[in-house]
């Protein structure tokens, strides 16, 4: 079995929502560990290189104000495609068309705009993976 790691981010919609028991009891069900986890409100620094991707786009700068605003949960989750079986289990980035039976379909809501608040990141592949669990992590490696 050939086992990898992602970084999440329960976003500060998740928290507000207390919505942390409820996404962590999906993640821990499907059968992945918890490597590492830890509540904070994210620095200037942490969201400019985790978002680096997405600068110059419109919801940005909006993005960045609204992930510092309040605490977060950042995990490193690890199991067997847990990549790509972690942002199944979030569901498509908006909440209205994300399927029923995902995080963001079951309970997202996207109506504080500009930014979609859609309760959970994950990273999109094993180079993003391990560029963001070196910024939120990095004494895990
Ligand atoms: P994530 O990175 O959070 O796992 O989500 P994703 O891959 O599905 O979406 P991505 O395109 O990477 O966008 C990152 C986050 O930016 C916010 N967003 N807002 N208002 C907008 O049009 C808009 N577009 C994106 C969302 O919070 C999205 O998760
Ligand atoms: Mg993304």
């Amino acid at each position: 079995m050939s086992t990898e790691r992602t970084l999440i981010l329960l976003k500060p919609d998740a928290v507000q929502r207390s919505l942390r028991g409820e996404i962590l009891r999906r993640i821990e069900a499907k059968g992945y560990g918890i490597v590492a986890l830890a509540q904070r409100t994210a620095t200037a620094e942490e969201l400019s290189s985790h978002y680096a991707e997405h600068e110059g786009k419109p919801f940005y700068q909006p993005l960045v104000d609204y992930m510092g605003s309040a605490p977060l949960v950042a995990i490193v989750a690890e199991g067997e495609k847990v990549i790509e079986g972690f942002r199944s289990l979030a569901g498509a980035t908006n909440p209205t068309s994300a399927a029923p039976g995902t995080i963001r379909g079951d309970l997202g809501r996207e109506w504080d705009l500009p930014v979609i608040q859609n309760l959970v990141h994950g990273s999109d592949s094993p180079e993003s993976a391990a560029r963001e669990i070196a910024i939120w992590f990095p004494e895990v490696g």
